[in-house]
């Protein structure tokens, strides 16, 4: 797999056996054709190129072709597929009342000893929303028009002086948006963050191939490539030596989410304890779908198993099945919420590769045809692959489903309008502030459901409606005021 910033391990031009037997790799799984333009090439173009080579291995190439590319992979649905029996966002009987104080208290103080790192995966390409840059660079809240990558290091900040400890943040970037990423914490002073906590780390690189399996070129010394999936994100924490800084920090549990969504509870010590306590190795939150067929994965029990199955995979007829009372048989989407324990990472790892399945995609790459023009597909030329970080649920031991509530923590910025939009976050955002507020015992103007205001309460001031209630606060807000709690 490439990493970013990979080089070759020799100079090619002086041993001209290694090019032979790389060309020979290539030869014998009928790729030799991304040896095209090699004569054409400057030193440090063929030393690129060797490099990607170099870095993926003909057989592994060789068996995603087939099993993938040439061949759909049929998809194996579980033959007994039921709904899964999820944590409810409020205790319902004494023992899960006892259960959830006794979790946020272990929550707290798996905080205060330390024990929590903060993971957020940032590699993707973020083509739906139309911005050009990294995604955490988008501008997000309602008044002051903070970037996602602040929002989150205010909370990771407000959390840490709650419980004392720091609490390390590992940034999963992609070679598309590595550089600029990092570029942007620096100028922004890494937002208050002490740079020594923040890991950067890129994930791995896979190439695009066309329809009849062959690598495609994206320059004449680059083959097509873009990020492996956030389920890549598994094996880049250990090949970037992040894992191993976790151990040295004593971190046993990763929190883990997506870059598009600024109302995540970055740090949620109930959902952490809750983890912890049931030795869950990997843990997810889950929200109820807002119709039959939306696009999100389903948590589900598939033969036993818990798993998630994406929308497309699941039959209409499934996702459309009631209970008695009316309500969605399958009800429960993901919203890529996870705790992760560091030991389930590092066992994942253990052997020659990550047992995670591929995921095939469809999609319009641009590529470089044989006399070396490049050609802007208008209708998908390729196949991607991606590996996806839910896919690890069925491996982990003691995985549980635990229910929060959408208003409180899902509205992602993925689209550029519509559903998922910027408009729709900034109104999710001032809402839940509305709510906050009134929680607390502030008088909020409403029109109907919409707060007859503009809201923004910084995580910095308080990251819970429960830390907000600790704060001073005015009496009520004024209709059509806007008011920055900071
Ligand atoms: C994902 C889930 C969907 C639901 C939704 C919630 C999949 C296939 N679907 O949909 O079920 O949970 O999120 O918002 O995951 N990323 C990387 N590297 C990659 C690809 C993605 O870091 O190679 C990151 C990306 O930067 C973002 C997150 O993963 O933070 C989600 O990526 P997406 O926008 O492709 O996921 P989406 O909206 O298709």
């Amino acid at each position: 797999m490439l990493y970013g910033g990979q080089t070759a391990r020799f100079l090619l031009w002086e041993h001209r056996m290694d090019l032979a037997a790389l060309r020979r790799n290539y030869e014998s799984i009928g790729q030799s054709h991304v040896f095209r333009f090699w004569d054409q090439l400057s030193p440090p173009s063929q030393q690129k190129l060797a490099a990607q080579l170099e870095a993926y291995d003909p057989a592994f190439l060789k068996q995603v072709i087939n099993e993938y590319v040439v061949n759909k992979p049929r998809i194996a649905l579980p033959a007994k597929i039921e709904p899964v029996d999820a944590y409810p966002r409020t205790p319902q009987t004494p023992e899960q009342k006892k259960l959830y104080a006794d979790a946020e208290q272990r929550g707290l103080q798996l905080l205060d000893q330390g024990k929590v790192a903060a993971f957020l995966v940032a590699g993707g390409q973020g083509t739906r929303l139309g911005y050009d840059g990294p995604k955490g660079e988008f501008p997000v809240t309602p008044i002051r028009n903070k970037p996602l990558f602040q929002v989150f290091a205010e909370q990771l900040i407000a959390w840490s002086r709650i419980s004392g400890r720091t609490i390390p943040w590992y940034i999963m970037t992609s070679d598309a948006n590595d550089l600029r990423t990092r570029t942007f914490f620096g100028q922004h002073d890494f937002f208050g963050l002490n740079p020594a906590d923040v890991f950067f780390f890129q994930q791995g690189m896979m190439p695009a191939f066309s329809m009849d399996g062959k690598l495609l070129l994206g320059e004449k010394d680059s083959l097509a490539l873009s990020p492996d999936g956030h389920g890549g994100s598994l094996r880049a924490l250990f090949k970037s030596g992040a894992l191993a800084d976790m151990r040295k920090r004593g971190i046993e549990h990763l929190s883990y989410f997506q870059v598009d969504n600024p109302i995540v509870h970055c740090i949620d010590p109930l959902f952490l304890g809750l983890h912890d306590l049931t030795g869950s190795e990997m843990s997810s939150k889950t929200i109820s779908k807002a119709h039959a067929l939306e696009k999100v994965g389903n948590f589900c029990v598939g033969d036993g198993v818990l798993q998630v199955i994406e929308y497309s995979d699941l039959s209409d007829d499934l996702a459309r099945q009631t209970n008695p009372d009316g309500s969605l048989r399958f009800n429960a989407g993901s919203i890529a919420i996870h705790a992760l324990r560091v030991s389930f990472i590092e066992r994942l790892n253990e052997g020659s590769s990550l047992k995670l399945p591929w995921h095939r995609a469809e999609k319009k790459v641009p590529y470089m045809d044989e006399a070396g023009n490049t050609v802007r597909p208008d209708k998908p030329n390729a196949v991607k692959l991606e590996q996806f970080v839910f896919d690890a649920i069925p491996l982990a031991r003691n995985a549980i489903v635990y229910t929060t509530d959408r208003a409180e923590e899902f509205s992602p910025v993925k689209n550029a309008e519509g559903a998922d939009s910027p408009p729709t976050c900034r109104r999710d955002q001032i809402r839940r502030a509305a709510r906050w507020l009134s929680e607390a015992g502030v008088e909020v103007p409403w029109t109907g459901d919409e707060p007859d205001c503009t809201l923004e309460i910084s995580p910095l001031f308080a990251p819970t409606a429960f830390e907000l209630k600790r704060k001073q606060l005015p009496a009520r807000i004024a209709a059509g005021s806007t008011a920055c709690f900071e």
